[in-house]
C-alpha cells in the first residue's frame, strides 16, 4: 500500500475519477477508506455519498479454501474466462500472508501476474488486520468503490481459516468453497458450518494422477451436501472439479455461477438476500462502535473499576450497580 500519497484532493476529484473509472484514482479512494486517520475517514464518507447511486451492479463472488487449495491459481484461469465473457473484473484479496513474510505458504500465487496485467482487470489486496466488523466494512465499501468504477464481476478471495470466510459470505452473492481431493475435512479444516454457507463445491488441481481421486471427492461431496439443509435461495448446491493449470472445468464453474445468477434474479432472492446483508452489516457496525465507545470512554471505566471493587466486596456481583451504570450512560437520550 503507498502510504506516501497526500489525499489533499476534494471529494469531488475521487468521485469524477472513481466514476470515470480511472483505476489510479480508484486506488487512492479504497487507500481512503481503509485510513484510520479521521480526515481521511470523513473525505472517504464524502466520496461513498457521491457514488452511492452507482453501485450494486454487479455480481459478487466469495471464494475460499485452505491456503494453498489453488484459490488464485483458480482465479488466475477463471477470471480470464470472466473477462471474454465481456466483463470488467475486480479481485479483492484477502490474504493475510501477503502482510507477512513476501515469502509465502505452498507457493502462493496471490500477486496472479497474468491475470493482473489485463484489460478490464483490477487486482487489489484489502486489508486482513484488525475486527471482523472492520474487515467487512471495508471491504464492502471496495466493493462498492469498483461497481461504481464500473466493475461488474468482484471476486474476493479469502483463506479458510479462521474466520474471514464467514465475513465475505456476508457481503457477496455467491460463496464458492475450493476443496482438495483426499486432504480430509480436518485436514482442510474446513468445518460443517463452512460447507452449509457454500453454494457450491470445486475440487481443485484435479490433473495428473489426482484426476481419480478428484472425481472420488466429487461424489463423496455431492452425496454430503445432499445431507446438508436445502439453501434459502432454493438453488441445488454443485460440485466440480477443475484443472486451473489445464484450463479445465473452468467455463463449466462460470456456468454454474451464471445459472445461480438467473435463478436467484427469477425468484427475487438476489435482492432480498441484499437487503439482508445490508441490515446485518449495519447492525455488526453499531454493535462494534457502540462497545469501542463503552469500554473506552474514560467515566465508564472509571465506574467498571468501582463496580469491580463494590461486586468483590460483597462477595457478589452487583447486577444491580451494573444496570445502574447502563442507564447513567443513555439518561441523556431523548
Ligand atoms: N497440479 C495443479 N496444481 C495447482 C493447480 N492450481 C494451483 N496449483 C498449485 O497449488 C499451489 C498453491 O496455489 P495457490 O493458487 O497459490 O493457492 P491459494 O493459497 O489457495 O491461493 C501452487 O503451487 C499452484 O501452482 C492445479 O489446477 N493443478
Ligand atoms: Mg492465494
Amino acid at each position: 500500500m503507498d502510504h506516501s500519497i497526500h489525499n489533499k484532493q476534494s471529494p469531488q476529484f475521487f468521485i469524477d475519477g472513481v466514476l470515470r473509472g480511472d483505476v489510479a484514482v480508484l486506488s487512492r479512494a479504497i487507500t481512503l477508506t481503509e485510513s484510520t486517520s479521521e480526515d481521511h475517514k470523513k473525505l472517504a464518507r464524502q466520496v461513498l455519498e457521491g457514488i452511492i447511486d452507482k453501485t450494486g451492479n454487479s455480481f459478487r463472488l466469495g471464494i475460499t479454501g485452505v491456503p494453498g487449495v489453488g484459490k488464485s491459481t483458480f482465479i488466475e484461469s477463471f477470471g480470464k474466462e470472466i473477462i471474454t465473457r465481456g466483463h470488467k473484473l475486480a479481485v479483492l484479496a484477502v490474504d493475510p500472508s501477503s502482510n507477512k513474510s513476501k515469502g509465502s505458504i505452498l507457493g502462493d500465487k496471490t500477486r496472479m501476474e497474468e491475470l493482473s496485467v489485463m484489460e478490464n482487470v483490477y487486482v487489489r489486496p484489502s486489508p486482513s488486520s484488525g475486527t471482523l466488523g472492520g474487515v467487512a466494512r471495508a471491504s464492502y465499501e471496495t466493493i462498492l468503490l469498483c461497481e461504481a468504477a464500473g466493475f461488474d464481476f468482484i471476486i474476493i478471495e479469502t483463506v479458510g481459516v479462521g474466520q474471514s470466510e464467514v465475513t465475505v459470505s456476508k457481503i457477496t452473492d455467491f460463496f464458492l468453497l475450493l476443496m482438495l481431493a483426499g486432504a480430509g475435512d480436518e485436514l482442510q479444516g474446513i468445518k460443517r458450518g463452512i460447507m452449509e454457507m457454500a453454494d457450491s463445491v470445486v475440487i481443485t488441481k484435479a490433473d495428473g494422477n489426482n484426476i481419480q481421486k478428484a472425481r472420488a471427492a466429487k461424489m463423496q461431496y455431492e452425496s454430503a451436501m445432499h445431507l446438508l439443509q436445502p439453501l434459502e435461495s432454493g438453488f441445488t448446491p454443485k460440485v466440480e472439479t477443475c484443472s486451473s493449470l489445464e484450463n479445465k472445468g473452468i467455463t463449466e464453474v462460470l456456468d454454474i455461477i451464471e445459472n445461480y445468477r438467473r435463478h436467484v434474479t427469477a425468484n427475487n432472492f438476489f435482492l432480498h438476500k441484499r437487503k439482508q446483508q445490508q441490515r446485518e452489516l449495519l447492525f455488526n457496525f453499531l454493535e462494534e462502535k457502540l462497545k469501542e465507545k463503552f469500554y473506552t470512554h474514560p467515566s465508564v471505566i472509571k465506574s467498571i473499576k468501582e463496580l469491580e471493587e463494590k461486586s468483590s466486596e460483597k462477595g457478589f456481583i452487583s447486577f444491580g450497580l451494573a444496570n445502574d451504570l447502563i442507564e447513567n450512560v443513555f439518561k441523556n437520550l431523548h
